[in-house]
């Protein structure tokens, strides 16, 4: 038998820290989901994730392990309850692989936090006199962390290296002491953003052109961000190796956290991407279930024409302009004034998917879902007693002509099927928001004032779905990725993404996709293919175009692919290159890992050479 493959000494144990381990939010969790198959074929158990213990967090992702035994983790582990704090271990239930987890309650006691931070500022100058409950988390969590490494290298042998891999400023508080207190482990630190970017790009119109020219202490000033990003400062220039993942970064990285990268390690997928000859089988058979949910919403209310209708969608964490929302409603809607004006006969849904906080799927939505299947039901159990009727009919009539098919109804059925017709309509207008939402937001609002209201004649038609889209639970009885399957076209014209995953994934899926040049994951596909010859990717100039010459590009974009698709019988799809695709596989990313995570043991232990 050949050795796994191991970029590091055997016995080296890798961590892997993320506020969204076990803890859905955005594309780090795209992120980690993708990679945890590729890390733990490599490291086996020598491989394991560290993140927050959260309230509302996912139960049924994580399975406990029950008993403790004598190797370091669970030594440490009871070391850190005996002190008071919460700690979960056990396994990430995820589809293909069941990493190792720990979990970390990451609100401490008050005093004990106070004592954090006075520590934090007489070293660093950090001040978090003006808190509030994310930092505080942020610390408490951070302050386990820091005990935590500092336990587990007295429990392990001298010679046995530890490495740490931290995602984010949220997950990493604890890097700089981990650095000035000697603590036995080499950390990389990825950012996949920076806190200043996040915050300014969606309020500075000329972002792109400025953004080399800030001041990083004024602007966070301004946004009122200063003490998490001297923390994020700190964390960057402490960590032994800083690395992200798009040139765009990088630069943020120099000019507002004061480190040039060591690296920028793209991100990748863990699946091939979809074949030719499998996009086709796979786009009919997940459409129909989309199908069956739009039918379901619409058709109480008024008549729609799914084999005609064009499927749209945008997804993506809730930044309504970073993530580019805002063009997408607002091409949408000016696309809907111009198809009414027309009188066209196409029909576009528009899925929009973000999570937000919400209460419950709304009743009327669930009613209809089971109206339309208990409609289904009996028409089915009309068809079965029609069947050998009609066939009899024809039998004594010679099949001549057809018979009236209301004279083979009896009156029990007729009256079941008017009952249950008259109980499937509606008089009001389909929901445009599947969810009941705990508060409006700027999706619900700006589809209200433009009249995305999904009245009869409007021509584009909106379903906002709150929520991620998973098989068990999701309206579509699908799950995400089935579900961008069974879609025409992914709109993504984010202003700030420095990656991209929901482009990417799209693109991998075989869907088409309209992507800004903002995103690290576009700017990529711009150099290795540079006139997107091979497949439908259409880019999107949104660096230093004004909003407006942006939406009306995109209305026009939107209108041309529409009309082209409804016109004609072909439906397009997407199939990048394998010298596209197989660049961004894990196990082909790894080795910039192995450099990054080898730069950090000699960082780490300079004396002694190189790793
Ligand atoms: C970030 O997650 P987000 O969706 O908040 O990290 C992702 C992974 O690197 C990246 O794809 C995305 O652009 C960032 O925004």
């Amino acid at each position: 038998m050949t050795e796994p493959f191991r970029i590091l000494k055997p016995g080296t144990i890798l961590f892997e820290i993320a506020w969204e381990v076990c803890n859905q939010i955005g594309g780090i969790f795209t992120y980690l989901k993708s990679k945890i198959p590729v890390m733990t074929d490599t490291y086996g158990d020598d491989y394991l994730l560290i993140g927050p213990y959260l309230p509302d967090h996912k139960k049924a992702e994580f399975r406990p392990i029950a008993a403790l035994d004598d190797s370091a983790i669970s030594r440490t582990i009871v070391k850190l309850r005996e002190s008071g704090f919460e700690v979960h271990y056990g396994h990430w239930l995820l589809d293909d692989s069941r990493p190792k987890v720990l979990l970390f309650n990451p609100d401490i006691d008050t005093g004990q936090l106070n004592t954090i931070k006075a520590r934090l500022w007489e070293k660093y100058q950090l001040s978090t006199i003006q808190s509030d409950q994310i930092l505080d988390q942020v610390l408490g969590f951070g302050e386990i962390l820091r005990l935590f490494f500092s336990l587990y290298t007295e429990c392990i042998n001298r010679d046995q290296d530890v490495l740490a891999h931290f995602h984010e400023w949220m997950s990493a508080s604890c890097v700089p002491e981990l650095a000035d207190d000697k603590v036995r482990v080499a950390t990389v630190f990825t950012t996949h953003s920076t806190l200043l970017g996040r915050y300014v790009a969606p309020n500075e119109r000329h972002y792109f052109s400025n953004f080399q020219n800030y001041d990083w202490q004024t602007k966070a000033n301004e946004y009122g961000i200063e003490n998490r990003l001297v923390l994020e400062r700190t964390i960057a220039k402490k960590a032994q190796v800083l690395v992200t993942d798009s040139e765009h970064i990088s630069l943020e990285c120099e000019i507002f956290l004061g480190r040039k990268p060591d690296q920028i390690i793209f991100n990748g997928i863990n699946k091939k991407a979809v074949l030719r000859h499998e996009v086709f089988e796979t786009y009919t058979q997940h459409r129909e279930k989309i199908d069956d949910f739009v039918k379901a919403l619409f058709l109480p209310s008024y008549p729609i024409n799914t084999d005609k209708a064009v499927y749209f969608f945008t997804s993506g964490r809730y930044e309504y302009r970073n993530k580019g929302f805002d063009i997408t409603l607002e091409a949408m809607a000016r696309l809907n004034g111009k198809l009414m004006r027309e009188n066209s006969d196409l029909t576009i849904v528009l899925f929009v998917i973000s999570k937000r906080p919400f209460y419950h799927i709304k009743s009327e939505v669930l009613e209809a879902k089971q109206k339309y299947q208990d409609l289904r039901k009996i028409c089915a159990k009309i068809s079965q007693r029609l069947g050998p009727r009609l066939y009899a009919n024809v039998a004594h009539s010679g099949g001549s002509k057809l018979p009236d098919l209301n004279n083979l109804i009896d009156d029990e059925l007729l009256l079941t099927w008017k009952q249950a017709v008259r109980d499937f309509k509606s008089y009001t207008l389909p929901a445009v928001t599947m969810h009941q939402l705990a508060e409006e937001d700027d999706i619900t609002r700006f589809c209200q004032t433009a009249g995305l209201d999904n009245k009869e004649s409007n021509r584009v038609k909106v379903i906002y779905y709150p929520d991620f889209i998973e098989r068990a639970k999701s309206l579509f009885g699908i799950d995400y990725q089935e579900f961008i399957k069974g879609c025409n076209l992914g709109i993504f014209p984010s202003f700030y993404d420095p990656w991209g995953y929901a482009p990417m994934e799209t693109a991998m899926a075989g869907t088409p996709v309209i992507a800004s040049d903002t995103s690290g994951f576009a700017h990529y596909l711009s150099e290795v293919m540079p006139n997107h010859q091979a497949g439908e990717m259409y880019l999107l100039n949104r660096k230093f175009q004004s909003d407006e010459e942006v939406i009306n590009g995109l209305q026009e974009q939107l209108f041309s692919f529409a009309e082209s698709l409804a016109r004609e019988h072909y439906i397009p799809r997407a199939t990048l290159p394998t010298y596209v695709t197989e660049p961004l596989r894990w196990k082909n990313l790894q080795s910039r890992y192995h450099e990054a995570y080898k730069l950090a043991f000699t960082r780490l232990h300079p004396d002694t050479g190189s790793y």
